[in-house]
């Protein structure tokens, strides 16, 4: 099973990741966790590239290529071997990523944006894609605990684009079956608990 995790920055999707390898790794599942952008050395050198503060001259445009270059790699070397191998794949954002941020948020054209997706991955695409949502508020009280410097450039975007970004990942939900909208202010535990719900419930139809 291919698993994303998707939200506005800070909405709790990294905390989420790990609590789900650990479950279901004592379930006796093999599990391959990535992060995007990144997860192979040639993803990684383009995430360094993306999330740099001095790089604040970036056009949307080269950020859209940069995030697809990155996922095109890791599609191809990590997670179509890891599916054929049988593992759940869970990633850290993939590419409803792209159409949130540089689509909704930025404002580059979502026919462009499919177009490109449909290059950088074909045809891998999540089964189940958790959309952690939380107002952009909570994001900013969250945000205020990090130090200024630790925040990478796109972190150090305003309010605004957050706003536009999270309204975009809600319309997304609405567009495919694929997606399960998760309250992001809820305790951690509870959101874990509806998550493994959720996979439990799409694999047992699996076996009907
Ligand atoms: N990006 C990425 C694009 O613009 N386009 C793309 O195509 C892609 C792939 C990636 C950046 O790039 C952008 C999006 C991002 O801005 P990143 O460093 O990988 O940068 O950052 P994030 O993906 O945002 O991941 P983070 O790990 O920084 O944040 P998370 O995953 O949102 O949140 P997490 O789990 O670290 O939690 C944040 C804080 O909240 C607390 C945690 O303890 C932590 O302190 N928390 C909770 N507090 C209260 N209640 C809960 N339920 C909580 N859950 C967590």
């Amino acid at each position: 099973m291919f698993i994303s995790f998707e939200g506005i920055d800070f909405c709790g999707k990294s905390t989420q990741v790990e609590l789900l390898k650990e479950y279901l790794i004592k379930q006796n599942k093999k599990v391959q966790l990535i992060r995007e952008p990144g997860g192979t050395q040639i993803s990684e050198k383009i995430r360094d590239i993306l999330l740099d503060k001095k790089n604040n001259a970036m056009v949307m445009e080269t950020e859209i290529f940069l995030f697809s270059a990155s996922r095109a790699q890791l599609v191809r070397e990590v997670i179509r071997p890891y599916l054929e191998a049988g593992y759940y794949v869970i990633s850290d954002r993939f590419h409803d990523s792209s159409t949130a941020y540089q689509g909704y948020g930025r404002g580059l054209p979502l026919d462009a944006i499919l177009k490109i997706h449909n290059l950088a991955i074909g045809n891998t695409i999540p089964d189940l894609t958790f959309i952690i949502d939380i107002p952009t508020n909570v994001a900013l009280e969250r945000k205020r605990n990090k130090s200024r410097s630790d925040l990478d450039r796109i972190e150090l975007s305003n309010n605004n684009f957050y706003e536009k970004v999270r309204v975009g990942y809600l319309e997304l939900a609405t567009k495919e079956n694929r997606f399960r909208v998760i309250d992001g202010t809820e305790t951690i535990e509870k959101i874990h608990q509806k998550i493994i719900y959720e996979i439990n419930s799409l694999e047992g139809m699996k076996f009907i």
